[in-house]
């Protein structure tokens, strides 16, 4: 057993996040992390909120263990998804792309824990000056919309600019990512890319197919010229959508391009016109394997790494 102070902050077992992740961390998947002892949570994305009012619900009735719902502050339905979380008591909300501290006094009157995803030290102050309980330093090794610094500095620097407890994600799949993590002085980790590969996942095969292929190499970014980073395995629709950056298209045609190709990838397993977003542990991950089984192996293999520590020392 690994135990951090974010074992007890989140009421859990094991101090493994799976990642929000929209499309593909639906009830099946959290019920599944956070019943082996992680905290599962449900990637809102842009999916209105009576779909997500659904999701909670069978989160609910399918554990009674903590679980969480992230909000993509892009969405156009973040303050409808706040007041769902507070009806429906979601045990912990987390956040990303943008910041959550005009929702953060609600959502903690309501006693909900509130755990923000950033990726810069300025946006961790001012969160935790604003309230959040936790936060989440996401390097850019991580899939999908990413920040610019990578988890091996960001995550020191993020520890030593704030009190509360810093959970590491970004290029992380194993136990010796946990290991790495607690040495650089993280509470714990999240992890995305190596959900995807989780049995319960509802991801397509194909998705998860891609991912299990993956090479050190497979993994590109895209939409700098558009202020919007995104990570995913390199196929023809990321070769397209750098195209069109270096030609120059408009900022408005980018993003229409990219509209909807998650969905298509995540849903519809389409792996040529599909954005397969993926992070650089891509290359970590090889096997489709329960929740359970990837949770409890990634402790003993981070328990393993500790252990054998002390023998360096002379
Ligand atoms: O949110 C993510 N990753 C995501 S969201 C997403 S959905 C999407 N779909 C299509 C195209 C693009 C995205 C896919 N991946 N990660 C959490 C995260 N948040 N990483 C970095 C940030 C972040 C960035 C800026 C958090 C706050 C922030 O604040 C700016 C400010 O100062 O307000």
């Amino acid at each position: 057993m690994i135990n951090t102070v974010l074992c007890k902050l989140l009421g859990i077992e094991h101090p493994i996040l799976q990642g929000g992740m929209a499309w593909v961390s639906t009830a099946e998947l959290v019920v599944a992390v956070s019943e082996a002892g992680g905290l599962g949570i449900i990637g809102a994305g842009n999916a209105p909120p009576d779909f997500i009012r659904e999701q909670v619900r069978q989160a609910k009735a399918g554990t009674d263990k903590p679980f969480g719902l992230n909000i993509a502050l892009f969405s156009p339905f973040v303050d409808a998804l706040v007041d769902l979380c507070i009806e429906e008591q979601v045990p912990v909300v987390a956040t990303g792309a943008g910041s959550p501290a005009p929702y953060i006094p609600a959502l903690k009157n309501a006693g909900i824990k509130v755990v923000p995803v950033i990726s810069s030290v300025a946006l961790a102050k001012r969160l935790e000056r604003a309230g959040a309980d936790a936060v989440v330093a996401e390097g850019m090794e991580s899939g999908g919309h990413i920040g610019d610094v990578g988890t091996l500095p960001l995550i020191p620097q993020v520890v030593d600019a704030v009190s509360i407890p810093v959970v590491a994600a970004g290029g992380i799949a194993d136990g010796r990512g946990l290991a790495a993590a607690l040495a650089l002085g993280a509470a714990g980790i999240q992890m995305g890319t190596r959900f995807i590969c989780a049995t319960e996942c509802t991801a397509h095969a194909n998705y998860k197919e891609k991912i299990c292929r993956a090479g050190d190499r497979a993994t590109v970014t895209t939409g700098h010229s558009v202020g919007h980073p995104v990570r995913a395995i390199r196929n023809p629709m990321v070769r397209e959508f750098a195209r069109l950056e270096r030609d120059g298209v408009s900022e408005e045609q980018i993003l229409e391009f990219g509209t909807g190709t998650l969905k298509l990838a995540v849903v519809g397993g389409d792996t040529v016109k599909g954005s397969l977003m993926a992070g650089q542990s891509s290359g970590l991950v090889s096997d489709v394997a329960s929740s359970r089984v990837i949770v409890e192996r990634i402790v003993s293999e981070a328990e393993a790494v500790l252990k054998s520590m002390p023998g360096l020392i002379r």
